[in-house]
């Protein structure tokens, strides 16, 4: 299989790569000029707002897959910047849809990155949500990742396009971004740790239900979506079974030896929280085989250590 990664620099593109790269794949991967990547694989620059620029690259990689990552992807990000999101989330993704409509290789299948945010105000015993329940989005991005699916569904039925829509839940591992809420608690323990910040935890609203998937499981569920996935298809990827953002940090803070304070920090309130998100996730199993297998206690250990190594405080294991 030639993949091409679009958005290979950010969190989910470097374990992507060698992801693709250990099943034996020809892996190309884009990133911004101001981006770099460091896994081993074919590096472009693209900006997927610049259309002729993607359909140049098409035609130099002629790809079997197209992974399309790229996204403006923080939901905290979309309230302040509206219109970028939507440039980025909509307009880019359509930019990328037309490339493939015009590409000289027909049959791309395209694995389309949308989120489990897109199901928003959930009617209540919804939970486990299918992948038919109506969508009604509670936040900026997840609006753009919804009409992302949209208009690939209009270009599956338009045009017979083969493309796969994914609602990734949350996702989470070492290496992520702070702004994500897991990385958030680790890193704030390992700064205490190392005596960089008080020993108080500034927390958001631990009551919210959201169901959190390693990142080395997700990217394995899109390997195996474009090796067996059903083209036009929506498939929810998660773990099946959400927690309180509460037991994620009692489980980190179990894990260290500080002595650390918790304390609700205003800021960090969404402007809309939904109380809980969890799906259903038995159409992936029974298309692909995949569930998760790595476990949320790993994974909170994985990135906990991830960040003491990054401080420089004592011994970890990296997981990457
Ligand atoms: O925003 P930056 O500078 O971190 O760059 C992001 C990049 N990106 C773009 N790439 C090409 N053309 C653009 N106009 C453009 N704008 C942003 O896409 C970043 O390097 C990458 C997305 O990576 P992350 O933000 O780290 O997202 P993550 O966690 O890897 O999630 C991948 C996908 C996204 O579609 C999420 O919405 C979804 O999974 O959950």
């Amino acid at each position: 299989m030639k993949a091409l990664i679009i958005g290979g620099a950010g969190f989910v593109g470097a374990y992507l790569i060698r992801e693709l790269a250990s099943a034996g794949a020809e892996v190309h991967a884009t990133c911004l000029p101001s981006e770099s990547i460091k896994e081993a694989c074919e590096v472009h620059t693209l900006d997927i707002m610049n259309a002729e620029d993607i359909s140049a690259l098409l035609a130099e990689v002629v790809p079997d897959v197209i992974f399309h990552l790229a996204a403006q992807s923080s939901v905290a990000v979309s309230w302040k910047k509206p219109q970028l999101t939507a440039n980025i989330n909509v307009v880019g993704s359509i930019n990328v849809l037309e490339a493939v409509r015009a590409a000289e290789k027909k049959n791309i299948r395209v694995i389309m990155i949308g989120t489990g945010e897109e199901y928003g105000f959930i009617r209540e015993g919804a939970c486990p949500l299918s992948e038919d329940e109506p969508l009604d989005p509670g936040n900026i991005y997840a609006a753009t990742k919804a009409c992302q699916e949209m208009i690939s569904r209009i270009y599956v039925r338009a045009y017979k396009m083969d493309i796969v829509m994914v609602r990734a839940f949350n996702h989470s591992g070492p290496a992520q971004s702070d702004i994500f809420v897991i990385s958030d608690f680790c890193k704030q323990i390992a700064e205490a740790e190392k005596g960089m910040r008080p020993p108080e935890m500034k927390v958001g609203n631990l009551s919210a239900m959201r169901d959190f998937t390693d990142v080395r499981d997700v990217v394995r569920a899109y390997r195996l979506l474009a090796e067996k996935g059903v083209g036009g298809r929506v498939y929810n990827i998660g773990r099946g079974r959400a927690v309180e953002i509460q037991y994620i940090l009692d489980t980190a803070l179990s894990l260290s030896e500080a002595d650390i304070t918790v304390t609700q920090d205003p800021a960090r309130m969404r402007a809309s929280d939904i109380p809980i998100i969890e799906p259903d996730v038995s159409r992936i199993f029974a298309d692909t085989g995949w569930k998760a297998e790595i476990t949320m206690e790993q994974t909170i250990s994985d990135t906990l250590g991830w960040w003491r190594q990054k401080l420089g405080n004592y011994g970890t294991s990296l997981g990457v």
